[in-house]
């Protein structure tokens, strides 16, 4: 059988390839990784070809490629029905899935603010007005959530949602974005995370480095 693949982008900045790492990670995949590296256009010609819209993650499994993270995360619940991508009860699942794709369209003030660069420190950094926003209604998700499911994650287990939420609290990290208990303990517990570990070490000593992406804001 051909081997599963996971097409990934740099790891140090693409938190889309880290939800999709996280997801099949999370529902116990066996696949080999496949990065594009960030600076390297013949290679990224030749990889991005595998998926269809030019944009990772792209999961390739059993001859199926799947190029969106949610229809990744969906795809690995059908495959892994057991794997608790998504939560036990009906109503909890309608919960996860309304806030994994609040997190898959939305935030985009925050995407574009404040991106995803895990080796990055910007200590007393001000959020403008919309990213303020963005992060405002996330923690409100985190609290109302942990609220409810009396943690240590969002659904009380790991689901999807945290490997879809993952790449904010590194960027919390990353940007100073100081947090609250119960906040800080989840972020925490994400950061603790031993698949969120192997990729935050693999970050740190990724060689590349994209000026655009290290710019002051
Ligand atoms: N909605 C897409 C977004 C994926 C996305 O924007 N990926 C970025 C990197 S994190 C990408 O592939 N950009 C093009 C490139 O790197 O060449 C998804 O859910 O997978």
């Amino acid at each position: 059988m051909a081997q599963t693949k996971l097409i990934i982008g740099s790891k140090n900045y693409g938190s889309w390839s880290l939800r999709g790492w996280l997801l099949a990670k999370l529902a116990g995949l066996e696949f080999v990784e496949e990065i594009i590296p960030p600076d390297d256009p013949m290679m990224r010609a030749e990889l991005l070809l595998l998926s269809p819209s030019y944009l990772v993650p792209c999961l390739i499994h059993e001859g199926l490629r799947i190029w969106d993270t949610l229809a990744i995360a969906e795809y690995l619940h059908e495959i892994r029905p057991k794997g608790g991508l998504l939560p036990k009860d009906r109503a909890d699942r309608a919960r996860c899935r309304s806030i994994c794709g609040e997190m898959h369209q939305g935030f985009s003030s925050l995407r574009s603010s404040m991106p995803m660069n895990i080796r990055a420190r910007h200590p007393g950094f001000v959020p403008h007005s919309g990213a303020r926003a963005d992060i405002e209604r996330i923690t409100t998700i985190w609290r109302e959530c942990l609220a409810m499911s009396k943690g240590p994650y969002l659904f009380g287990d790991l689901t999807m949602a945290d490997a879809m939420f993952a790449p904010v609290v590194t960027r919390f990290v990353t940007w100073d974005v100081k947090l609250e208990s119960p906040l800080s303990g989840y972020a925490q517990r994400i950061l603790a995370w031993p698949a969120m570990q192997e990729w935050i070490e693999h970050a740190r000593k990724e060689p590349e480095e994209v000026p655009e992406f290290e710019a002051e804001f």
